[in-house]
């Protein structure tokens, strides 16, 4: 099927009489506001209309299809990705500007689902778009979080969180499909009964929770292809009765509404860090349940009860263990309600599941109390209790007497349920996102399991939607490389490798330094307006843009910054380089020592801005509130990408890709993707300076921090400084808990647990050889042509290529 591309002059009378039927208004009177509706409706019907095109085609063709749960979607903006891909941009944006509407004030009118808090959510954004380009049946599912990830303000230098509530004003992208709601049940208590010789169970006293789902429609590239973010809101079934009102049950049922409907009000915000909330649990239940009854029910429509067919129609793929309760929830409905033997169910389930590991730190792994299992989840408890006994029983066989290692590899231990574990055991794949990441999932995290069945563990190195990360967010080196490449790379992102001669080419060289200075006034723009902060554009922008957390090393950054700082004051009269030390980041809101490095990053902007000429070499700007939109200017402005983790810490990394398409070259440790990018880009391209995560890993026993401050006086000069009133005179004592972790550690653990300073000499060492190869333009430049020329491995098109091979074998629709 072929759609035609709108002209110009159809979409300039399309959006006048949009804005007349919809809101009765011309041009001249219409709101921003209502522009970006009418302009979003016309591509929503745009949409809707290839998705009415490939409709069915699936369940003629009886195709298998992925459902990808995700705890989070952190899609960003809609109507300008779309825009882009129905390939017909240039028409949409040249019409708004011959009507004399600025687009940017269009876009950001769209209220921003930040359904997500970091790379996990953005990642199944990616996928999605990647699997909708690639024509493969998929769908998404989640929360439809009525307050997404709250928004991030800056006050007197600490962080603010603001509720986010973006479904205020409507949502113009969503479809609701009331009719397809289904019921999901907590609590209550279970009646084992015989039944003809068969023991049944029956579930009493529960109380019901209504999904009903939303559909965000999800268009691919240059293809009639359209995939369903499915986000399911809570519902109480208890309808406001005038009979309770009358009787005085008013309030009683008001209450009773509000705790059900509270399950999809708010995303968590923790990144890496979880806590054992109950809530939480619902939450997980709550959409895994709905997204398992839907597909078992869309899988009967086609096939009927062919249940040995299951895992051939249909895979489930689970982002990291959030959803993981979907197992035995398939399990409970193959058995309970139809009738499947636990050895038939059990094996449907193997088949069906892939899991997805996204992190190493011990402190991020689910571990849920069974006592709560238990009293929310009655049913799925005693499936989980089946599913252990059987699995230790084998476990056994593999490890006979080894009660401590069954422990460990058990779905049921100490009174926890071990979601990883229960994952590993029921899914016939589990993959890492990075190569050195599966090589730690192998090797330690799940060590016991990889070597009972080595070819269950994939690594899939992580990708991002090079649509949304060049072609939207830059279409000034879009258009750049089109003209030295033409346009098949567009398609085939891999082919941007023929960009490598053009490193060497001196005329492309000085376009492609135009077009960085292009995007670099552009974030100082945004930055003006937003913050009221002025920037020199042609200081080197040096970003460091991810969740806060001290794996990441935010702090190193800023202890580096201090250290120029004091370079520079103690010599003043020398030449240095100006730069920008751009950070992006939210803490999760209980999360202390973040939001006290937060406060850090912007003392030492306040430090340095008092200093007549310091400030004139550095300025650090502190981005409120970093989000997809948000990254979206900054990526094509960034020349320095900071990749900084402790080595084995970080899982893989998507910004480090981001940045690197955007051709910024990267500063970072061998950790996640960063050892990739560096076998793409070659040593040249690339500055990796600290620890391997094998050093890090024997660092633990013997590593002193305390020996570093006492040998180097440049670091001792810095740790005073946190302590000696220099970064915040009204109160000296501020930082007094970041000087003592380092240097003695805090709660009992070891010093500087993170090798902040036993990294930061070299890390120095490496930011002053950045500052002289800077200084060289055609040297540099050179390296940011060749970062852009090789992140075409970095595709989420090829990441889903891989999973599709080796996990799911799905097969593109023919539409
Ligand atoms: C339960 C609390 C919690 C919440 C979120 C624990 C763990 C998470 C996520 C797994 C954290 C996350 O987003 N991990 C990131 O996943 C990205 C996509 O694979 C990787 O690129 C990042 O390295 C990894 O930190």
């Amino acid at each position: 099927m072929e759609f035609a591309k709108k002209s110009v002059e159809t979409i300039k009378a399309e959006l006048l009489d949009k804005l007349r039927t919809a809101f009765g208004s011309g041009l001249e009177e219409a709101t921003d506001d209502q522009i970006y509706q009418a302009l979003a409706m016309m591509v929503r019907d745009e949409v809707m209309q290839r998705r009415s095109a490939s409709r069915g085609v699936r369940k003629q063709t009886g195709s298998k299809k992925v459902y990808y749960l995700s705890a989070e979607f952190l899609i960003g903006r809609t109507l300008h990705s779309n825009m882009v891909n129905l390939v017909n941009e240039q028409n949409y944006l040249k019409a708004l500007d011959e009507l004399g509407i600025d687009k940017n004030v269009i876009f950001e009118q769209e209220p921003e689902p930040g359904l997500g808090n970091g790379g996990l959510g953005r990642l199944a954004a990616c996928f999605l778009d990647s699997l909708t380009t690639l024509r493969l049946p998929a769908m998404g599912c989640t929360i439809r979080y009525e307050f997404g990830l709250f928004r991030q303000k800056i006050v007197d230098g600490y962080q603010v969180e603001v509720p986010d509530n973006w479904l205020d004003s409507g949502n113009i992208w969503e479809i609701p499909r009331p009719h397809e709601t289904v019921e999901v049940h907590f609590g209550g208590r279970v009646i084992p009964y015989d039944d003809k010789g068969r023991m049944r169970f029956r579930h009493e006293n529960y109380n019901v929770v209504e999904a009903v789902p939303y559909d965000v429609p999800v268009l691919g590239y240059d293809t009639t292809m359209v995939n369903m973010l499915r986000t399911w809101s809570a519902r109480s079934p208890k309808r406001i009765d005038m009979q309770s009102f009358n009787s005085g049950q008013y309030v009683k049922a008001m209450a009773e509404r509000e705790l059900a409907e509270v399950i999809s009000k708010i995303l968590y915000p923790n990144d890496d860090s979880y806590q054992g909330k109950e809530l939480r649990l619902k939450q997980q239940y709550f959409f895994s349940s709905a997204s398992i009854q839907y597909a078992v029910n869309d899988f009967l429509k086609v096939y009927g009860p062919q249940w040995e067919i299951f895992s051939d129609k249909v895979a489930v793929h689970i982002n990291d263990t959030h959803p993981a309760v979907a197992i035995p929830e398939l399990m409970r409905i193959l058995m309970d309600e139809h009738d499947l033997s636990w050895e038939e169910a059990e094996k449907i389930c193997v088949n069906t599941f892939a899991y997805t590991n996204h992190t190493v730190l011990q402190e991020a792994l689910e571990r849920w109390p069974e006592q709560l299992f238990a009293e929310q989840l009655p049913r799925v408890y005693m499936i989980l209790q089946e599913m252990n006994k059987r699995l230790c029983a084998k476990l056994w066989d593999v490890y006979p007497g080894q009660w401590e290692r069954i422990g460990h590899m058990a779905i049921l231990a100490y009174n926890q349920v071990h979601m990883a574990n229960l994952a590993v055991a029921y899914s016939h794949s589990v993959n890492g996102v990075s190569a050195i990441h599966t090589n730690i999932l192998k090797k330690q995290t799940f060590h016991d399991y990889y070597v009972m069945n080595p070819r269950k563990f994939v690594s899939i190195t992580n990708g991002i939607t090079h649509r949304r990360w060049l072609f939207q967010c830059n279409p000034g080196l879009t258009a750049l490389i089109d003209d030295a490449l033409g346009t098949k790379w567009h398609k085939d992102i891999e082919r941007l490798r023929d960009l490598v001669p053009f490193a060497d080419d001196a005329a492309f060289r000085e376009k492609f330094a135009q077009v960085k200075y292009f995007n670099k006034l552009r974030l100082v723009d945004r930055v003006r307006r937003m913050q009221g902060i002025e920037i020199n554009p042609d200081s080197l922008f040096d970003a460091q843009a991810k969740r806060l957390h001290e794996y990441k090393r935010q702090l190193m950054n800023a202890l580096g910054i201090l250290l120029y700082y004091n370079t520079i004051v103690e010599h003043p009269d020398r030449q240095y380089l100006p730069r920008t030390y751009l950070f992006g980041a939210k803490a999760a809101p209980g999360y202390q020592r973040a939001k006290l490095t937060i406060k850090l990053i912007n003392s030492v902007a306040e430090l340095v801005k008092k200093h007549p000429v310091a400030s004139k070499y550095i300025n650090v700007v502190f981005l409120e509130n970093y989000c997809v939109s948000q990254a979206e200017v900054l990526m094509p402005a960034a020349e320095l990408s900071e990749q900084i983790s402790t080595a084995g810490k970080e899982a893989s990394g998507t910004g480090n890709m981001k940045f690197m398409m955007n051709g910024a070259v990267t500063i970072g440790t061998m950790d996640g993707a960063n050892c990739e990018i560096y076998d793409e880009v070659g040593a040249d391209n690339i500055y990796i300076f600290g620890l391997t995560a094998e050093q890090v890993e024997r660092g633990y026993t013997n590593y002193r921090a305390s020996e570093v401050y006492e040998t180097n006086p440049a670091i001792r000069k810095v740790m005073e400084q946190l302590i000696d009133g220099t970064l915040c005179p009204e109160n000296p004592r501020m930082f007094q808990e970041i000087y003592h972790a380092l240097l003695f550690g805090d709660g009992g653990g070891m010093a500087d647990p993170y090798f902040v300073l036993k990294d930061l000499p070299q890390y120095f060492v490496t930011q002053k050889k950045v500052s002289s190869d800077y200084m060289d333009r055609d040297k540099w430049l050179r390296k940011a042509v060749m970062n852009t020329a090789c992140s075409g491995i970095f595709s989420s098109d090829r990441t889903i290529g891989e999973y599709n091979r080796f996990i799911w074998h799905l097969k593109p629709l023919d539409l």
